[in-house]
């Protein structure tokens, strides 16, 4: 069994794997621990991270990058739209009315799901992991921003199934980062103390996240989770495009924003920029030849000037900060250490704001790069029976509330309850009663749609099956469960029949989960009631009820307009990413085949000029002459057994010569053998 975490970052993705001696973060073939989140689509294969990275400015059509806040999302999501006109590939609509790329793939026009895309990223971090670990990876944690609501979580959580993933957790990246640093920790403060508050923040590309997160020995609890969603290391390159391609326009006459390849290398240029200035306060130039119509272009910038063109970025930065100590009822003098992860907070102007809002000088003892993917990867050790670790537990919040609504016997009047408050313990069951005569619906949705960061505050509709009065004509005591799971996602998870009894219409039992009991054993039995017929008396009664022995039958719930890919669509991109990895192998082992020809008859010649010379026949000259004329002509493109046999062919030649050439090299040294035995 396998112990991997992701990161599935904007721009980076990390993985983070247990091994013997720990946990460590591992490089891909490119020797990087870093693979970025870029797939790119061409007419044989794709490729996925560094590979596609490095042709950008190539093909740029068909290669998808940046789709990471898509997942869940509709086309027409105004973020969706803003995004678009950015994009060097397509956006296209989904028959589903969801966001999909459209791109060139084998020779024809193909539109992927943002599921199937990650699908794709996840499948390259998957082999990437196999190849660290030699051995099948199958198990995982992946990271999600704290901020995903329920479509985006179960939409990240359907890509990792099309790669094959199964994963046991999806984690908030400050809650992974708050494991990473909580866990090898020796001094936290035992149950009777006052917990060490600690804030994490996370700039990364596209976002900012922070948590107040407060710990004891063995366990995190976070307190809060703030957020920009739209705060991030790439506002600090558009703010540099922006100020370049206005330049470039009066000092060269160029419209830059036309020309999309030109676009993206002022886009990595500025990129570069940006970190350099991270790291020096003097100016700095900026040149690029050839940049378009031929016209080499060279600028100057430095840190200063910077930072007076992102001040409105930068502004932003105190808001979520103070927003989780009004949240937690914190204050600065509560917070014991304030530590800092993802690439943004590098940039000295942001450390500062930090820095300067809890008049402390803030902490960097984790890596800023590595700190996700570590956490995810120690949560998958927890979870992993196969795997010994630290006891650790993990309450983590609900980021928004949740609110179930269903229809009153009372005509068309609507029932409604918040089922999970915004910060409640995740993940987290609870148990409601209802009396009801007939099957019904629940309808979930999140209680605050201002507050929401996602359009739609719709959550699903969970419909309560085979529900009938008592035989007397009464109405049936039906117990539902709702919960938020370990991945942050809800559901109306189990219904059941329960004996009648009388008593109010509707109450919620509050019942964790196994992990949380401990911390919430005081209210583990204790009832609370709400709905159309609650009264004081009733809530307080509720605790001290004596529980019956009761005959409970379970019931069929069917969700309906939940946010997650229809099962058969599902396995059909099961399929399909199947397919596309078989094709991808079977490109690659030709491409191997094909510079194992090369390769050898470079090899050979080299040699026969050198070493091998006195061997030489004029036979195999020739053969690799015209061997390597072959492979620019009819050559370039056949299939992986005519190289296979073109090698055997000059082998058959080549062999007998490398041989001749060990037997001669071999001699004296037998000799000298010969000489020490004797
Ligand atoms: P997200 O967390 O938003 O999904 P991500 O995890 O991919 O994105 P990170 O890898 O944490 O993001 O950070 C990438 C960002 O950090 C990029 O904008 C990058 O330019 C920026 N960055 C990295 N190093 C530096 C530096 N030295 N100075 C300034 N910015 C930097
Ligand atoms: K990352
Ligand atoms: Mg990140």
């Amino acid at each position: 069994m396998s112990v991997v975490g992701i990161d599935v970052g904007y721009q980076n993705c990390h993985i983070g794997v247990a091994r013997s001696g720990g946990i460590e973060t591992i490089t891909n073939e490119y020797s990087d621990r870093c693979t970025p989140a870029c797939v790119s689509l061409a007419s044989k294969n794709r490729m996925i991270g560094n590979a596609a990275k490095s042709q950008m400015t190539t093909n740029f059509k068909n290669k998808v990058h940046g789709f990471k806040k898509f997942h869940g999302r509709a086309f027409d999501d105004p973020f969706v739209q803003a995004e678009k006109p950015k994009l060097p590939y397509s956006l296209h609509k989904l028959p589903n009315g969801n966001a999909g790329v459209k791109v060139r793939y084998l020779d024809e026009d193909k539109v992927f799901t943002v599921e199937q895309i990650t699908g794709m990223l996840l499948t390259k971090l998957k082999e990437t992991s196999e190849s660290a670990l030699k051995k099948p990876v199958v198990d995982c944690v992946i990271s999600v921003p704290s901020f995903f609501t329920d479509a985006e979580r179960r939409s990240v959580f359907d890509a990792s199934q099309i790669a094959g993933l199964n994963c046991l957790r999806l984690i908030n990246d400050t809650t992974a980062v708050a494991l990473a640093y909580g866990i090898y920790k020796q001094d936290l403060p035992t149950p009777e103390e006052r917990p060490r508050n600690v804030v994490f923040v996370d700039m990364g590309h596209a976002s900012f996240q922070v948590s107040l997160t407060a710990f004891h020995k063995g366990k995190l609890k976070v307190l809060a989770t703030a957020f920009d969603l739209h705060l991030g290391g790439r506002n600090f390159d558009e703010a540099l495009v922006d100020f370049f391609c206005e330049e470039f326009k009066s000092k060269y006459k160029l419209n830059v924003r036309e020309n999309p390849r030109a676009l993206l290398r002022l886009h990595q240029e500025c990129e570069k920029l940006k970190k350099l200035m991270s790291a020096t306060s003097s100016d700095l130039p900026l040149n690029i030849e050839c940049f378009m119509n031929d016209i080499d272009v060279s600028s100057r910038m430095n840190r200063g000037q910077f930072e007076d063109m992102t001040a409105q970025y930068l502004m932003r930065v105190e808001t979520p900060l103070k927003a989780v100590l009004e949240q937690s009822k914190l204050s600065r003098d509560d917070v014991y250490a304030v530590e800092i992860v993802g690439g943004a907070t590098r940039i000295p102007a942001v450390k500062e704001r930090i820095a300067k809002f809890f008049g402390k000088d803030i902490s960097t003892t984790l890596n800023a790069d590595e700190a996700v993917a570590r956490g995810c990867a120690l949560q998958c050790a927890i979870l992993s029976p196969a795997f010994k670790v630290r006891e650790f537990s993990i309450i983590d919040v609900v980021p928004f509330p949740i609110t179930l609504r269903w229809k009153t016997p009372t005509e068309d009047a609507l029932g409604e309850c918040e089922v999970f408050s915004k910060n409640h313990a995740a993940p987290f069951s609870k148990v409601i009663t209802f009396h009801k005569k007939e099957p019904f619906d629940l309808e979930a949705f999140y209680s605050c749609p201002q507050e929401l960061p996602y359009p739609d505050h719709r959550i699903g509709c969970f419909s309560v099956q085979n529900v009938a009065p008592q035989p007397d004509g009464e109405s049936s005591k039906v117990k539902v469960k709702v919960r938020v799971n370990v991945h942050g996602i809800f559901s109306v998870s189990s219904a059941s029949l329960i004996e009648k009894q009388k008593g109010e219409d509707m109450q919620i039992d509050s019942e964790p989960m196994v992990q949380t009991e401990e911390v919430f054993s005081g209210f583990q039995i204790q009832d609370w009631a709400c709905g159309e017929k609650t009264d004081a008396a009733a809530v307080a009664a509720g605790g001290s009820k004596p529980r019956v022995q009761v005959k409970s039958t379970e019931l069929p719930v069917v969700a309906n307009n939940i946010r997650q890919l229809d099962r058969d669509v599902l396995k059909d991109f099961v399929d399909c990413e199947h397919q596309m990895i078989i094709q991808d192998k079977f490109v690659k082992e030709l491409n191997d085949a094909k510079n194992a020809v090369e390769e050898y008859v470079y090899e050979l010649r080299d040699k026969l000029c050198g070493i091998y010379e006195k061997y030489i026949t004029n036979r195999l000259t020739l053969m690799l002459e015209d061997t390597e004329n072959w492979l620019y002509e009819e050559g370039e493109d056949q299939p992986k057994h005519v190289y296979e046999e073109k090698l055997d062919a000059l082998k058959t030649l080549g062999q007998p010569i490398q041989d001749r050439h060990r037997e001669h090299e071999d001699r004296p040294r037998a000799f000298e053998e010969l000489g020490k035995k004797i």
